[in-house]
């Protein structure tokens, strides 16, 4: 009698507390359907935490690892302008990297805990970063293609619901302007003013870059597990599907006017839609890359790895300094 009195009593705040959080998450929902920002001290489902921690910090490490495959030709720029150039960019992305680690932080998730995650093949970064860099003219179509695909898909984050992640979003797309720019201009000056051989170097970059960079976008709607819960929550604006069209829609024009060609045979108009129709992506590719063996997988991770490793003594001397402060500031 008396066990059964308190299950019914453990029942009834059950109830309470099942009926307090759907309330809470109801007006959660009506809040992003207003189209208000979220912020860290706000009350949010764990699961949308989960989710925006998975999503920024995948593409904090996106960024950090993107500065490996250009970073590989600083060194062998081919003038000094296009040194300081391709300086100036991966600089920009490892900022880049650091906004978005700090939005990430916010949720109360740790640095530490996030590059663990990356360090130990846990959480993901994009899969265009699995891919090498053979020429120089690699590094112009990475601006072109896969800045111009990054800003495809970071423009609708700029006005993503969670607030620190929208506003770093903001800056990062600025700079990622000037990323395609550059990286496009570099093409157009070779196409216009290059050799034959510097033409063909270009050609062959496109053709290579081209499909990993249709696979940016992730898979396909009917393959995606997140989109359908992120749309609602106001994390993604757009479907993956979305935005690889509009991306090969406006990528075609530019195409023409570099004078190079696009590695799809089936890429065609389509009036009816009023969008260019493109052949089958390789998903089978896709998800060998993200499931780690693309051409540059583990050359990269042993790289990020081995930064971490050596920078320990540099993040000791930061805190025994930030400590030594601490302690003199207490002491005045
Ligand atoms: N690569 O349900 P889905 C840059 C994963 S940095 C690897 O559609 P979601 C730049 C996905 O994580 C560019 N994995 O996922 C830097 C999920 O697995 P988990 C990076 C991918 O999150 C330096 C599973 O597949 N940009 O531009 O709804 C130099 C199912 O996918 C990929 C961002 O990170 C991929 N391509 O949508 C130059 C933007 N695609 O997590 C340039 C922010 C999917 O369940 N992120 N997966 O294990 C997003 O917008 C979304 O996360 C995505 C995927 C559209 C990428």
């Amino acid at each position: 009698m008396y066990t059964q009195s308190l299950s019914l009593e453990q029942e009834k705040q059950l109830a309470v507390a099942t009926a307090e959080e759907q309330a809470k998450e109801a007006a959660f929902q009506a809040r992003i359907d207003a189209g208000d920002y979220i912020e860290p001290k706000d009350w949010m489902p764990s699961s949308y935490r989960k989710t925006l921690v998975r999503q920024i910090s995948q593409h904090a490490h996106s960024e950090i690892v993107g500065m490996l495959p250009e970073g590989n030709w600083i060194s062998r720029a081919p003038t000094l302008k296009r040194k300081a150039i391709l300086l100036a960019k991966v600089q920009d992305e490892g900022g880049h990297g650091l906004y978005l680690y700090a939005a990430a932080e916010t949720l109360g998730t740790s640095r530490d805990q996030m590059l663990d995650a990356l360090h130990t093949g846990k959480a993901k970064y994009s899969s265009i970063f699995n891919y090498p860099t053979v020429t120089w003219a690699d590094v112009g179509v990475i601006g072109w293609l896969v800045d111009g695909a990054a800003i495809m898909n970071q423009v609708p984050l700029c006005r993503c619901s969670y607030g620190p992640y929208a506003r770093a979003m903001i800056r990062v797309c600025r700079e990622e302007s000037f990323h395609q720019r550059q990286g496009y201009e570099s093409l157009l000056v070779m196409m216009q003013n290059g050799t034959e051989a510097q033409k063909a170097m270009v050609q062959d970059a496109v053709n290579r870059w081209w499909w990993p960079s249709l696979m940016m976008f992730g898979p396909p709607d009917s393959d995606s597990l997140h989109s359908e819960q992120s749309m609602r929550w106001g994390i993604k604006r757009n479907s993956n599907d979305e935005l690889r069209q509009k991306f090969v829609d406006a990528t075609v024009d530019q195409a023409k006017v570099l004078g190079i060609s696009l590695p799809d045979p089936e890429l065609k108009w389509n009036e009816e839609r009023g969008h260019w129709d493109f052949g089958p992506i390789n998903w089978d590719e896709f998800w060998r890359v993200v499931g780690g063996d693309g051409p540059c997988n583990r050359e990269r991770l042993a790289t990020r790895v081995r930064a971490w490793d050596e920078g320990e003594w540099v993040r000791e001397a930061a805190l025994a300094h930030a400590r030594k402060q601490h302690t003199a500031k207490e002491a005045a």
